[in-house]
Protein backbone atom coordinates (compact mmCIF):
# COMPACT_ATOMS: atom_id res chain seq x y z
CA UNK A 1 0.00 0.00 0.00
CA UNK A 2 1.28 3.36 -0.96
CA UNK A 3 2.69 5.62 1.87
CA UNK A 4 0.56 8.57 3.40
CA UNK A 5 2.22 11.19 4.97
CA UNK A 6 0.54 12.51 8.22
CA UNK A 7 0.31 16.04 7.09
CA UNK A 8 -0.32 18.60 4.47
CA UNK A 9 3.14 20.11 2.62
CA UNK A 10 3.39 23.69 3.33
CA UNK A 11 4.77 26.68 1.81
CA UNK A 12 6.55 29.79 3.40
CA UNK A 13 3.65 32.19 3.66
CA UNK A 14 1.99 29.55 5.73
CA UNK A 15 4.75 30.43 8.04
CA UNK A 16 6.22 33.35 10.67
CA UNK A 17 8.90 33.73 13.15
CA UNK A 18 8.28 34.57 16.93
CA UNK A 19 10.66 37.09 18.30
CA UNK A 20 12.85 36.48 21.26
CA UNK A 21 15.15 38.07 23.34
CA UNK A 22 17.79 40.11 21.63
CA UNK A 23 20.51 42.40 23.83
CA UNK A 24 21.92 45.72 22.91
CA UNK A 25 25.05 43.91 21.26
CA UNK A 26 22.34 42.20 18.97
CA UNK A 27 22.24 44.66 16.07
CA UNK A 28 22.01 44.37 12.58
CA UNK A 29 25.33 45.58 11.46
CA UNK A 30 27.09 43.34 13.50
CA UNK A 31 24.86 40.39 12.08
CA UNK A 32 27.37 37.78 9.60
CA UNK A 33 25.58 36.46 6.57
CA UNK A 34 28.88 33.97 6.25
CA UNK A 35 27.29 30.44 5.33
CA UNK A 36 28.88 26.91 3.98
CA UNK A 37 28.72 26.07 0.24
CA UNK A 38 30.39 22.65 0.18
CA UNK A 39 30.50 20.10 3.12
CA UNK A 40 32.99 19.78 5.81
CA UNK A 41 33.60 17.85 8.68
CA UNK A 42 33.53 18.86 11.91
CA UNK A 43 35.67 21.00 14.02
CA UNK A 44 37.25 21.98 10.40
CA UNK A 45 36.18 25.30 8.12
CA UNK A 46 34.41 24.80 5.18
CA UNK A 47 36.62 25.42 2.19
CA UNK A 48 34.30 27.51 0.16
CA UNK A 49 31.99 29.48 1.83
CA UNK A 50 29.84 32.90 1.31
CA UNK A 51 29.65 36.20 2.69
CA UNK A 52 25.79 36.06 2.01
CA UNK A 53 23.83 33.22 1.87
CA UNK A 54 22.04 33.91 -1.94
CA UNK A 55 22.36 32.02 -5.35
CA UNK A 56 21.17 32.43 -8.36
CA UNK A 57 19.37 30.08 -10.64
CA UNK A 58 20.81 27.71 -13.12
CA UNK A 59 19.03 29.31 -15.76
CA UNK A 60 18.71 31.10 -19.31
CA UNK A 61 17.02 34.30 -17.66
CA UNK A 62 19.40 34.62 -14.76
CA UNK A 63 22.46 33.50 -14.37
CA UNK A 64 25.33 34.64 -17.56
CA UNK A 65 28.20 36.33 -16.72
CA UNK A 66 27.01 39.96 -16.15
CA UNK A 67 24.80 38.50 -12.92
CA UNK A 68 27.52 36.56 -11.78
CA UNK A 69 29.54 39.27 -11.09
CA UNK A 70 26.96 41.85 -9.88
CA UNK A 71 26.20 38.77 -7.40
CA UNK A 72 29.53 38.31 -6.83
CA UNK A 73 30.28 41.80 -5.79
CA UNK A 74 28.01 41.48 -2.96
CA UNK A 75 29.09 38.44 -1.64
CA UNK A 76 26.96 35.58 -2.85
CA UNK A 77 27.52 33.15 -6.30
CA UNK A 78 25.95 32.69 -9.65
CA UNK A 79 25.49 29.22 -11.20
CA UNK A 80 25.98 29.78 -14.88
CA UNK A 81 23.38 27.61 -17.16
CA UNK A 82 24.08 24.83 -18.67
CA UNK A 83 21.58 24.42 -21.13
CA UNK A 84 23.95 26.08 -23.88
CA UNK A 85 26.91 24.99 -25.34
CA UNK A 86 29.88 23.65 -23.42
CA UNK A 87 32.03 25.89 -25.08
CA UNK A 88 29.76 29.40 -24.17
CA UNK A 89 29.16 28.32 -20.72
CA UNK A 90 33.22 28.02 -20.69
CA UNK A 91 33.42 31.32 -21.90
CA UNK A 92 31.18 33.26 -19.53
CA UNK A 93 33.09 31.56 -16.80
CA UNK A 94 36.48 32.57 -18.21
CA UNK A 95 34.76 36.34 -18.32
CA UNK A 96 33.44 36.63 -14.82
CA UNK A 97 37.18 34.38 -14.00
CA UNK A 98 38.69 37.45 -15.92
CA UNK A 99 36.71 40.73 -14.65
CA UNK A 100 38.95 43.01 -12.65
CA UNK A 101 38.23 42.44 -8.85
CA UNK A 102 42.05 44.28 -8.40
CA UNK A 103 44.12 41.99 -9.88
CA UNK A 104 43.93 40.79 -13.60
CA UNK A 105 45.35 38.29 -15.27
CA UNK A 106 45.99 40.11 -18.84
CA UNK A 107 43.55 38.48 -21.81
CA UNK A 108 44.43 41.08 -24.24
CA UNK A 109 48.13 40.22 -25.37
CA UNK A 110 50.36 40.75 -28.17
CA UNK A 111 54.28 40.10 -29.17
CA UNK A 112 56.15 42.71 -30.45
CA UNK A 113 56.29 41.50 -33.60
CA UNK A 114 52.71 41.86 -34.63
CA UNK A 115 50.85 44.26 -36.15
CA UNK A 116 48.66 47.58 -36.03
CA UNK A 117 46.04 45.40 -37.45
CA UNK A 118 46.79 42.64 -34.60
CA UNK A 119 45.63 45.01 -32.02
CA UNK A 120 42.78 46.76 -33.35
CA UNK A 121 41.40 43.23 -34.02
CA UNK A 122 42.55 42.31 -30.63
CA UNK A 123 40.97 45.36 -29.02
CA UNK A 124 37.65 44.50 -30.55
CA UNK A 125 37.19 40.82 -29.64
CA UNK A 126 37.58 41.90 -25.96
CA UNK A 127 36.55 45.49 -25.62
CA UNK A 128 39.66 46.17 -23.76
CA UNK A 129 42.38 49.25 -24.92
CA UNK A 130 44.78 48.35 -23.06
CA UNK A 131 47.10 45.48 -24.74
CA UNK A 132 50.24 43.69 -22.97
CA UNK A 133 53.33 43.49 -25.33
CA UNK A 134 54.97 40.31 -24.22
CA UNK A 135 58.31 38.23 -25.98
CA UNK A 136 55.75 35.44 -26.98
CA UNK A 137 52.22 37.15 -26.84
CA UNK A 138 50.86 35.33 -23.90
CA UNK A 139 49.31 36.65 -20.73
CA UNK A 140 52.37 35.50 -18.67
CA UNK A 141 55.06 36.25 -21.10
CA UNK A 142 57.97 38.50 -20.56
CA UNK A 143 56.68 42.08 -20.37
CA UNK A 144 58.23 44.59 -22.99
CA UNK A 145 55.34 47.25 -23.26
CA UNK A 146 52.36 47.91 -23.11
CA UNK A 147 50.00 49.54 -25.69
CA UNK A 148 46.80 51.43 -25.72
CA UNK A 149 44.92 54.00 -27.68
CA UNK A 150 46.99 57.09 -26.72
CA UNK A 151 50.34 55.20 -28.42
CA UNK A 152 48.31 55.29 -31.44
CA UNK A 153 46.17 56.87 -34.42
CA UNK A 154 44.63 55.12 -37.20
CA UNK A 155 44.27 57.70 -39.47
CA UNK A 156 48.27 58.61 -39.68
CA UNK A 157 49.39 54.85 -39.36
CA UNK A 158 49.10 51.57 -41.93
CA UNK A 159 47.75 48.62 -40.62
CA UNK A 160 50.75 46.92 -40.80
CA UNK A 161 52.92 49.06 -38.56
CA UNK A 162 54.76 46.65 -36.32
CA UNK A 163 53.97 46.86 -32.46
CA UNK A 164 57.10 47.88 -31.52
CA UNK A 165 57.16 51.13 -33.30
CA UNK A 166 54.57 52.39 -30.97
CA UNK A 167 54.20 50.34 -27.96
CA UNK A 168 55.19 51.96 -24.84
CA UNK A 169 58.50 50.38 -24.22
CA UNK A 170 58.95 49.27 -20.56
CA UNK A 171 62.06 52.02 -19.73
CA UNK A 172 59.21 54.39 -19.82
CA UNK A 173 56.64 52.52 -18.33
CA UNK A 174 55.48 52.25 -14.62
CA UNK A 175 55.35 48.56 -12.95
CA UNK A 176 55.67 47.33 -10.47
CA UNK A 177 56.59 43.84 -8.57
CA UNK A 178 53.93 40.95 -8.12
CA UNK A 179 53.93 41.52 -4.72
CA UNK A 180 52.73 44.78 -4.47
CA UNK A 181 49.10 45.23 -2.53
CA UNK A 182 46.18 46.60 -4.57
CA UNK A 183 46.58 49.93 -2.22
CA UNK A 184 49.67 50.10 -3.02
CA UNK A 185 49.28 49.53 -6.34
CA UNK A 186 46.63 52.35 -6.33
CA UNK A 187 49.03 54.81 -4.98
CA UNK A 188 51.07 54.16 -8.10
CA UNK A 189 48.73 54.91 -10.11
CA UNK A 190 47.52 58.14 -9.16
CA UNK A 191 51.56 59.45 -7.89
CA UNK A 192 52.03 58.38 -11.78
CA UNK A 193 48.57 59.50 -13.11
CA UNK A 194 48.32 56.79 -14.91
CA UNK A 195 45.05 54.11 -15.92
CA UNK A 196 46.95 50.69 -15.60
CA UNK A 197 50.21 49.29 -13.35
CA UNK A 198 51.22 46.30 -14.78
CA UNK A 199 52.58 43.69 -12.25
CA UNK A 200 55.90 41.28 -12.94
CA UNK A 201 57.80 38.63 -11.30
CA UNK A 202 61.62 38.78 -10.50
CA UNK A 203 61.50 37.13 -14.19
CA UNK A 204 60.64 40.72 -15.27
CA UNK A 205 57.23 38.41 -16.58
CA UNK A 206 53.76 39.85 -16.56
CA UNK A 207 51.89 38.67 -13.68
CA UNK A 208 49.26 41.06 -13.27
CA UNK A 209 47.69 44.32 -14.48
CA UNK A 210 45.74 46.81 -12.12
CA UNK A 211 43.28 49.57 -13.00
CA UNK A 212 42.62 52.63 -11.93
CA UNK A 213 38.86 52.04 -12.11
CA UNK A 214 38.59 48.30 -10.50
CA UNK A 215 40.27 49.74 -7.32
CA UNK A 216 37.17 52.25 -6.77
CA UNK A 217 35.14 49.62 -7.93
CA UNK A 218 36.60 47.48 -5.53
CA UNK A 219 36.30 50.05 -2.51
CA UNK A 220 32.95 49.83 -2.83
CA UNK A 221 32.03 46.13 -2.10
CA UNK A 222 32.92 45.21 1.43
CA UNK A 223 31.34 41.79 1.29
CA UNK A 224 32.73 40.79 -2.49
CA UNK A 225 33.34 36.90 -3.33
CA UNK A 226 36.60 36.37 -4.42
CA UNK A 227 39.09 33.67 -4.64
CA UNK A 228 42.91 33.08 -3.51
CA UNK A 229 43.38 35.18 -6.48
CA UNK A 230 41.08 38.06 -5.78
CA UNK A 231 39.13 37.11 -9.09
CA UNK A 232 35.32 36.72 -8.27
CA UNK A 233 33.78 33.37 -7.69
CA UNK A 234 31.76 31.75 -10.23
CA UNK A 235 29.71 28.21 -10.39
CA UNK A 236 28.54 26.45 -12.95
CA UNK A 237 25.13 24.18 -13.87
CA UNK A 238 25.63 20.29 -15.35
CA UNK A 239 23.66 17.88 -16.61
CA UNK A 240 23.87 14.17 -16.29
CA UNK A 241 24.57 13.59 -19.52
CA UNK A 242 27.83 15.35 -21.33
CA UNK A 243 29.69 15.49 -18.17
CA UNK A 244 32.45 14.21 -19.50
CA UNK A 245 32.84 16.70 -22.34
CA UNK A 246 31.74 19.66 -20.02
CA UNK A 247 33.31 19.60 -16.56
CA UNK A 248 36.49 19.48 -17.82
CA UNK A 249 35.80 22.23 -20.05
CA UNK A 250 34.38 24.09 -17.26
CA UNK A 251 36.73 23.41 -14.80
CA UNK A 252 39.76 24.65 -17.51
CA UNK A 253 37.32 28.22 -17.82
CA UNK A 254 38.23 28.39 -13.40
CA UNK A 255 34.66 27.55 -12.49
CA UNK A 256 35.07 27.32 -8.42
CA UNK A 257 32.25 24.90 -8.14
CA UNK A 258 29.51 22.93 -10.13
CA UNK A 259 26.14 22.01 -9.68
CA UNK A 260 24.51 19.31 -11.60
CA UNK A 261 20.96 21.08 -12.27
CA UNK A 262 17.63 18.63 -12.44
CA UNK A 263 14.04 18.73 -11.71
CA UNK A 264 14.96 15.60 -9.48
CA UNK A 265 17.85 14.31 -8.24
CA UNK A 266 16.98 11.41 -6.27
CA UNK A 267 18.32 9.11 -9.02
CA UNK A 268 20.92 7.23 -10.34
CA UNK A 269 22.10 9.02 -13.27
CA UNK A 270 23.27 11.83 -10.37
CA UNK A 271 25.16 9.53 -8.59
CA UNK A 272 26.97 8.61 -11.58
CA UNK A 273 27.73 12.13 -12.75
CA UNK A 274 29.20 12.39 -8.82
CA UNK A 275 31.63 9.11 -9.34
CA UNK A 276 32.72 10.48 -12.97
CA UNK A 277 33.88 13.71 -10.76
CA UNK A 278 35.55 11.65 -7.83
CA UNK A 279 36.65 9.12 -10.32
CA UNK A 280 38.92 12.05 -11.98
CA UNK A 281 39.26 14.52 -9.31
CA UNK A 282 38.84 13.62 -6.21
CA UNK A 283 37.38 15.95 -4.15
CA UNK A 284 39.43 18.83 -5.11
CA UNK A 285 36.21 19.49 -7.57
CA UNK A 286 33.39 20.69 -5.77
CA UNK A 287 29.75 19.69 -6.93
CA UNK A 288 26.18 20.37 -5.28
CA UNK A 289 23.23 18.06 -6.20
CA UNK A 290 19.69 17.97 -6.02
CA UNK A 291 16.74 18.48 -6.22
CA UNK A 292 15.01 16.38 -3.70
CA UNK A 293 12.15 17.03 -1.25
CA UNK A 294 12.55 14.20 1.65
CA UNK A 295 15.37 12.75 4.06
CA UNK A 296 15.89 9.78 1.81
CA UNK A 297 16.62 11.43 -1.31
CA UNK A 298 18.95 13.68 0.99
CA UNK A 299 20.83 10.82 2.17
CA UNK A 300 21.21 9.03 -1.10
CA UNK A 301 22.88 12.11 -2.14
CA UNK A 302 24.65 12.93 0.80
CA UNK A 303 26.02 9.07 0.58
CA UNK A 304 27.02 9.78 -3.15
CA UNK A 305 29.25 12.04 -2.16
CA UNK A 306 27.19 15.85 -3.01
CA UNK A 307 29.35 18.60 -1.12
CA UNK A 308 26.08 20.39 -0.98
CA UNK A 309 21.98 19.20 -1.59
CA UNK A 310 19.53 21.25 -3.15
CA UNK A 311 16.04 21.07 -2.35
CA UNK A 312 13.03 21.81 -4.27
CA UNK A 313 10.38 20.40 -6.60
CA UNK A 314 7.33 22.67 -8.13
CA UNK A 315 7.94 25.65 -5.77
CA UNK A 316 9.62 28.12 -8.41
CA UNK A 317 7.64 31.02 -9.79
CA UNK A 318 7.90 29.35 -13.30
CA UNK A 319 7.36 25.60 -12.97
CA UNK A 320 4.04 23.61 -13.84
CA UNK A 321 5.60 20.34 -12.66
CA UNK A 322 3.08 20.66 -9.75
CA UNK A 323 0.45 20.22 -12.21
CA UNK A 324 1.79 18.27 -15.60
CA UNK A 325 3.09 15.59 -13.22
CA UNK A 326 1.80 15.91 -10.30
CA UNK A 327 5.35 15.36 -8.12
CA UNK A 328 6.49 18.18 -5.76
CA UNK A 329 6.13 19.31 -1.94
CA UNK A 330 5.41 22.22 -0.12
CA UNK A 331 8.79 24.11 -0.18
CA UNK A 332 8.76 24.60 3.59
CA UNK A 333 7.76 21.05 4.23
CA UNK A 334 10.39 20.01 1.87
CA UNK A 335 12.99 22.09 3.40
CA UNK A 336 12.41 21.55 7.31
CA UNK A 337 12.58 17.31 6.80
CA UNK A 338 15.50 17.50 4.80
CA UNK A 339 17.77 19.73 7.24
CA UNK A 340 16.78 17.30 10.30
CA UNK A 341 18.24 14.50 7.76
CA UNK A 342 21.13 17.18 7.32
CA UNK A 343 21.60 17.04 11.06
CA UNK A 344 21.41 13.47 12.17
CA UNK A 345 23.89 12.83 9.16
CA UNK A 346 26.03 15.06 10.50
CA UNK A 347 25.56 13.93 14.30
CA UNK A 348 26.21 10.08 12.95
CA UNK A 349 29.28 11.14 10.58
CA UNK A 350 30.34 14.31 11.65
CA UNK A 351 29.74 15.68 8.21
CA UNK A 352 28.12 18.97 7.55
CA UNK A 353 26.60 18.74 4.05
CA UNK A 354 25.13 22.49 3.38
CA UNK A 355 21.08 22.15 2.13
CA UNK A 356 19.75 25.39 -0.37
CA UNK A 357 16.55 25.99 -0.47
CA UNK A 358 15.59 26.32 -3.97
CA UNK A 359 12.39 28.17 -5.49
CA UNK A 360 9.91 29.49 -4.16
CA UNK A 361 10.97 32.91 -2.78
CA UNK A 362 7.96 35.52 -3.46
CA UNK A 363 8.99 37.96 -0.44
CA UNK A 364 12.21 38.92 0.94
CA UNK A 365 11.43 37.43 4.66
CA UNK A 366 11.23 34.09 3.14
CA UNK A 367 14.59 34.27 2.58
CA UNK A 368 14.76 34.61 6.50
CA UNK A 369 12.29 31.92 7.32
CA UNK A 370 14.01 29.42 5.00
CA UNK A 371 17.51 30.42 7.00
CA UNK A 372 15.57 29.66 9.95
CA UNK A 373 14.66 26.37 9.09
CA UNK A 374 17.68 25.29 8.15
CA UNK A 375 18.81 26.33 4.51
CA UNK A 376 22.57 27.10 4.62
CA UNK A 377 21.77 29.57 1.49
CA UNK A 378 19.00 30.00 -1.01
CA UNK A 379 18.89 29.98 -4.98
CA UNK A 380 16.34 32.59 -6.61
CA UNK A 381 15.68 32.39 -10.63
CA UNK A 382 12.31 35.31 -10.34
CA UNK A 383 13.90 37.56 -7.91
CA UNK A 384 17.47 38.13 -9.99
CA UNK A 385 15.03 37.80 -13.00
CA UNK A 386 13.84 41.27 -12.14
CA UNK A 387 17.20 43.65 -11.94
CA UNK A 388 19.38 45.22 -14.59
CA UNK A 389 22.09 42.56 -14.65
CA UNK A 390 19.85 39.33 -15.74
CA UNK A 391 20.50 38.72 -19.61
CA UNK A 392 16.89 39.22 -20.68
CA UNK A 393 15.19 42.18 -22.32
CA UNK A 394 13.61 44.97 -20.49
CA UNK A 395 10.33 45.28 -21.98
CA UNK A 396 7.56 48.12 -21.78
CA UNK A 397 3.94 46.81 -21.08
CA UNK A 398 1.07 49.29 -20.57
CA UNK A 399 3.47 51.98 -19.30
CA UNK A 400 5.47 49.60 -16.90
CA UNK A 401 8.74 48.11 -17.27
CA UNK A 402 8.75 44.25 -17.11
CA UNK A 403 11.73 41.86 -17.45
CA UNK A 404 11.54 38.04 -19.14
CA UNK A 405 11.98 35.25 -17.33
CA UNK A 406 11.48 31.72 -18.82
CA UNK A 407 11.72 28.29 -17.06
CA UNK A 408 14.05 25.73 -18.33
CA UNK A 409 11.42 22.94 -18.73
CA UNK A 410 9.53 25.73 -20.97
CA UNK A 411 9.66 25.39 -24.88
CA UNK A 412 11.63 28.90 -24.82
CA UNK A 413 14.85 27.27 -23.03
CA UNK A 414 14.41 23.20 -24.60
CA UNK A 415 16.82 22.16 -21.52
CA UNK A 416 15.59 18.81 -21.89
CA UNK A 417 18.72 17.45 -20.26
CA UNK A 418 17.29 18.70 -16.69
CA UNK A 419 13.95 16.49 -17.20
CA UNK A 420 15.20 13.90 -19.31
CA UNK A 421 14.62 10.22 -17.27
CA UNK A 422 16.45 8.47 -19.92
CA UNK A 423 14.00 9.17 -22.63
CA UNK A 424 14.32 10.25 -25.86
CA UNK A 425 16.68 13.80 -25.64
CA UNK A 426 13.68 16.16 -25.84
CA UNK A 427 11.03 18.33 -24.11
CA UNK A 428 8.38 15.84 -24.49
CA UNK A 429 5.98 18.14 -22.23
CA UNK A 430 6.60 21.64 -21.02
CA UNK A 431 7.23 22.14 -17.06
CA UNK A 432 7.83 25.61 -16.90
CA UNK A 433 6.33 28.87 -18.53
CA UNK A 434 7.61 32.03 -20.41
CA UNK A 435 6.93 35.11 -18.15
CA UNK A 436 7.42 38.59 -17.51
CA UNK A 437 8.48 40.14 -13.86
CA UNK A 438 8.43 43.67 -12.89
CA UNK A 439 11.46 45.66 -13.32
CA UNK A 440 13.28 46.30 -10.50
CA UNK A 441 16.32 48.20 -11.07
CA UNK A 442 19.86 46.96 -9.99
CA UNK A 443 21.06 44.25 -8.26
CA UNK A 444 23.23 45.98 -5.50
CA UNK A 445 20.17 48.01 -3.87
CA UNK A 446 18.06 45.25 -4.13
CA UNK A 447 20.16 42.68 -2.65
CA UNK A 448 21.27 45.63 -0.10
CA UNK A 449 17.69 46.24 0.67
CA UNK A 450 16.40 42.57 1.31
CA UNK A 451 19.50 41.65 3.43
CA UNK A 452 18.52 44.58 5.41
CA UNK A 453 15.20 42.91 6.38
CA UNK A 454 16.82 39.81 6.49
CA UNK A 455 19.72 41.13 9.11
CA UNK A 456 16.79 43.22 11.10
CA UNK A 457 14.77 40.25 11.47
CA UNK A 458 17.68 37.92 12.72
CA UNK A 459 18.54 40.81 15.39
CA UNK A 460 14.45 40.19 16.83
CA UNK A 461 15.25 36.88 17.12
CA UNK A 462 18.68 37.25 18.79
CA UNK A 463 20.49 35.65 16.04
CA UNK A 464 24.10 37.25 15.03
CA UNK A 465 24.75 34.85 12.49
CA UNK A 466 22.89 31.95 10.84
CA UNK A 467 23.89 28.93 12.68
CA UNK A 468 22.42 30.71 15.93
CA UNK A 469 19.43 31.62 14.01
CA UNK A 470 18.75 27.94 13.24
CA UNK A 471 19.20 27.11 16.60
CA UNK A 472 16.78 30.08 18.26
CA UNK A 473 14.37 30.95 15.75
CA UNK A 474 10.49 30.03 17.04
CA UNK A 475 8.59 29.15 14.03
CA UNK A 476 4.67 29.12 14.29
CA UNK A 477 2.59 28.10 11.72
CA UNK A 478 -0.42 30.59 10.98
CA UNK A 479 -3.85 30.49 10.09
CA UNK A 480 -5.63 31.78 6.62
CA UNK A 481 -7.57 34.21 8.88
CA UNK A 482 -4.25 35.32 10.73
CA UNK A 483 -2.85 35.55 7.04
CA UNK A 484 -5.04 38.25 6.21
CA UNK A 485 -4.75 40.31 9.73
CA UNK A 486 -0.91 40.24 8.24
CA UNK A 487 -1.40 42.61 5.37
CA UNK A 488 -3.03 46.32 5.78
CA UNK A 489 -6.86 45.51 7.14
CA UNK A 490 -10.10 47.32 7.79
CA UNK A 491 -8.42 50.79 6.01
CA UNK A 492 -8.92 52.08 2.74
CA UNK A 493 -5.37 52.77 1.23
CA UNK A 494 -4.43 56.17 -0.03
CA UNK A 495 -3.16 56.35 -3.25
CA UNK A 496 0.52 56.23 -4.12
CA UNK A 497 1.02 58.97 -6.21
P1 LIG B 1 12.01 30.96 -8.36
O1 LIG B 1 13.08 31.56 -7.54
O2 LIG B 1 10.72 30.78 -7.63
O3 LIG B 1 11.81 31.69 -9.65
O4 LIG B 1 12.47 29.49 -8.73
C1 LIG B 1 13.67 29.22 -9.42
C2 LIG B 1 13.85 27.72 -9.51
O5 LIG B 1 12.80 27.13 -10.28
C3 LIG B 1 15.10 27.28 -10.21
O6 LIG B 1 16.25 27.37 -9.42
C4 LIG B 1 14.76 25.84 -10.59
O7 LIG B 1 14.97 24.94 -9.53
C5 LIG B 1 13.28 25.92 -10.86
N1 LIG B 1 12.98 25.93 -12.28
C6 LIG B 1 13.68 26.45 -13.32
N2 LIG B 1 13.00 26.24 -14.45
C7 LIG B 1 11.90 25.59 -14.08
C8 LIG B 1 10.84 25.13 -14.97
O8 LIG B 1 10.80 25.45 -16.15
N3 LIG B 1 9.94 24.34 -14.43
N4 LIG B 1 11.88 25.42 -12.77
Amino acid sequence: MAFYYEEPSRTFSEYLLIPGYSSVECVPSKVSLETPLVKFEKGKEPELSMNIPMVSAIMQSVSDDRLAIALAQEGGLSFIYGSQPIESQAEMIEKVKRYRAGFVVSDSNVSAEMTLQDVLRLTEQTGHSTIAVTEDGSPNGKLLGIVTNKDYRVSRMTPDTRVKDFMTKLDDLVYAQEETTLKEANDIIWDHKINCLPLVNKNQELVYLVFRKDYDTHKKNEYELIDSSKRYMVGAGINTRDYEERVPALLKAGADILCIDSSEGFSEWQKLTIDYIRRNYGDRVKVGAGNVVDAEGFRFLAEAGADFVKVGIGGGAICITREQKGIGRGQATALIEVAKARDAYYEETGIYVPICSDGGIVHDYHITLALAMGADFIMLGRYFARFDESPTKRVNINGSYMKEYWGEGSARARNWQRYDMGGDKKLSFEEGVDSFVPYAGSLKDNVNLTLSKVRSTMCNCGAINIPELQQKAKITLVSSTSIVEGGAHDVMLRDKR
